[in-house]
């Protein structure tokens, strides 16, 4: 039986009705974080929790709860579904109330949801790489919240998912910005290059980890942008997400990137990037 999170409760996925009425249904109007586990164990949960709670801040919705209690029922959500390695989804919306733009009011609670999902690791995409396609990012201006609202991202992923590819790399302009739900690296002549975290981009809580990667492991970081003919010239291009991790990119539109296999410099980050995780297993 699959258990859920439902508002500051663990309960059997049969228990949970969702209102029509919902503001995360009919609008969109609520945020999300998607956090990994290996076997059993949280991975940057603090950073994700810290971000969820930035995300709302942003969209002036009140969480609830605390940071620790969220994060206990994150624990139980785990625990309930004995999930092993994989990955945890949660959301908050502005709650259930007659369909109405502006907010409603503080007699109407947002509604917290969560579910748990055994997934292993993608290793045959780390170990050959993925093929990508560039897409127009017509995405709103503040892709630093974790938003419901994925209009863009579906579009551009089902686009890329039409093509063959694994990712849409999103470009305004000719410029790129990120992936459709990852963040996206260029490694040319030993720096590494990737947009700044600004409101174009969401801040992958996985960016942190590979820049901090990065310097352990001497590969200098420009956070710049780049454009699509310099990633097509990039000796290596990565994606990376909580579930992607450090993901090869070796070939975009048709275009081979480097030599068409997995990068030394991407090689390194990963192995790096595998130190980091509860196990180094990959399993
Ligand atoms: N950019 C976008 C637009 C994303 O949706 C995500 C993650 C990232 C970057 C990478 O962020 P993290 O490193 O913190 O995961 N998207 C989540 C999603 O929707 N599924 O998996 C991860």
């Amino acid at each position: 039986m699959a258990y859920s999170l439902w508002n500051d409760r663990i309960v059997a996925d049969e228990e949970i009705v969702v209102n029509k009425e919902d503001r995360g249904y009919q609008f969109g109007d609520g945020i999300y974080e998607v956090v990994k586990v290996y076997n059993g164990e949280l991975f940057t949960a603090e950073e994700h929790v810290d971000r969820f709670y930035a995300s709302a801040e942003k969209i002036r919705l009140t969480i609830p709860y605390t940071k620790d209690k969220l994060h206990q029922l994150l624990h139980e959500l785990v625990e309930a579904n004995n999930l092993g390695t994989g990955h945890i989804y949660f959301q908050i919306t502005r709650g259930a109330t007659p369909r109405n733009h502006i907010f409603p009011g503080l007699d109407v609670p947002p509604v917290l949801s969560g579910s748990a999902k055994e997934n292993p690791r993608p290793v045959a995409n780390f170990e050959s790489g993925v093929k990508a396609t560039f897409v127009d990012d017509i995405r709103w201006l503040r892709c630093d919240i974790k938003s419901l609202n994925l209009l863009g991202a579906v579009l551009a992923k089902q686009e890329a998912h039409e093509k063959g590819c694994y990712e849409a790399i999103l470009h305004r302009d000719g410029t790129i910005t990120e992936g459709s739900s990852s963040n996206i690296y260029g490694i040319k002549d030993g720096v590494l290059y990737t947009h700044p975290a600004n409101n174009l981009i969401l801040n992958g809580i996985t960016r942190a980890v590979i820049l901090k990667c990065a310097a352990e492991i001497g590969l200098p970081v420009k956070e710049e942008a780049f454009t699509t003919t310099e990633a097509l010239e990039m000796d290596e291009l990565i994606v990376s997400s909580t579930t992607s991790e450090v993901t090869p990119i070796i070939e975009v539109d048709g275009t081979v990137i480097g030599s068409g296999q997995p990068g030394e410099w991407t090689r390194k980050l990963q192995v790096q990037f595998d130190t980091k995780i509860p196990t180094g297993i990959r399993s």
